[in-house]
């Protein structure tokens, strides 16, 4: 073992919260809530390759039960851990279409909390990486149950977000407003552990992530940039970006912060007078461009910051553009000037 410190992600929450003394020590409680889900969802994405063979999904359990999609236990996964520790006042889930109030039988708490519980999940069957992502909100309204009001909000208004990657391991990235950090679950412990403190995306990466598929949807200006990438240049060195896009939005986001790059999923202009976009807003771009913006980088629609939009609707879409903040600023160019 080298000399570092081991620091569990626990510890790493509550010396924050140290280094702010009106922190009454909700959000601590509210995020070590969520790594109990998040190792619950964890053990069940690892055995998901065994699910034929072991009978797990489609069938009856041994309750008499059917067993439930991995979206749907991962859904059930997070609502079962955070609705009765006095945090919330309301949650919001990318699979349930209305907000979720919390039962009467519990305190109400001061934050929302929004989440995608099992990102990518169309991929999981070809045992590639999945990911839940977070946001949490201080409430609005004063007292008793939330409502819809405390969770159409606008990005900046984030006290904390993350997003866990079920990959060749299990990571955590969080911030609380002081920097990105990444925890890797130690599953002989079952602990995250500190292993990537205050990432830094690099200023610029020399990959791209976009579904090229989709080219002949796109406005002008990011057809244009993406041609652009591919160039060589021999007089200033220029070198074609690389193409990595695996189709599961934490993966190919958790790669370019570590690396560097930039992520495209930039809206659909087949009907030029109604783009359409795919992303959600409160579930995806909004927590996503928080801990990229924390690293270093930067997340825009093309010409407004991801952070500045106010939602209007729980499941409302957006382009995202996301990445190295020199990439997504060129990017920025293209798209106004189209
Ligand atoms: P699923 O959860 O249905 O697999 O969708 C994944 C996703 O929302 C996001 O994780 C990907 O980045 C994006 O869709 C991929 O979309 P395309 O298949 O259109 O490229």
């Amino acid at each position: 073992m080298s000399g570092s410190k081991i620091i569990t992600v626990q510890r790493h929450i509550i010396e924050q919260e140290r280094d702010h003394p009106e922190a009454t020590g909700e959000l601590t409680g509210l995020l070590w809530d969520l790594t109990i889900a998040a190792k619950i969802i964890s053990r069940e994405v690892n055995r998901a390759g065994l699910a034929d063979i072991l009978g797990l999904t489609g069938q009856e359990n041994i309750h008499g039960e059917e067993v439930k999609k991995l979206d749907e236990y991962a859904n059930d996964a997070i609502i079962k851990s955070m609705d009765h520790g006095g945090h919330l006042c309301v949650m919001a889930s990318e699979e349930n279409e209305d907000i979720i109030p919390i039962s009467d039988q519990y305190p109400k708490g001061k934050y929302v909390l929004m989440f995608d519980p099992l990102d990518g999940s169309s991929n999981i069957d070809a045992n590639v990486s999945v990911g839940t992502i977070f946001s949490v909100y201080r409430r609005k309204t004063t007292a008793g149950n939330g409502t819809l009001e405390d969770c159409l909000r606008k990005g900046v208004e984030q006290v904390a977000a993350g997003y866990i990657v079920y990959g060749s391991s299990t990571m955590l990235v969080y911030t609380a407003g002081h920097g990105s950090h990444g925890f890797t679950l130690d599953p002989g412990i079952g602990e995250f552990l500190l292993s990537h403190k205050n990432i830094q995306i690099p200023s610029r990466g020399k990959v791209y992530s976009i579904n090229e598929g989709n080219a002949n949807t796109w406005d002008e200006g990011t057809r244009k940039y993406i041609n652009d990438l591919k160039k060589v240049t021999p007089e200033t060195g220029q070198k074609p970006y690389s193409l990595r896009y695996i189709g599961s939005l934490v993966a190919d986001f958790h790669r370019n912060l570590l690396y560097g790059g930039i992520f495209l999923y930039p809206a659909d202009y087949i009907d030029p007078k109604k783009p359409k976009s795919k992303l959600r807003l409160l579930y995806e771009a909004a927590p996503l461009a928080f801990i990229v913006e924390q690293a270093g980088g930067k997340a825009s629609t093309g010409d407004t910051a991801i952070m500045e939009i106010k939602a209007e609707q729980l499941h409302q879409k957006t382009p995202l553009i996301i990445g190295s903040k020199e990439d997504v600023e060129k990017y920025e160019g293209y798209f106004k000037n189209k």
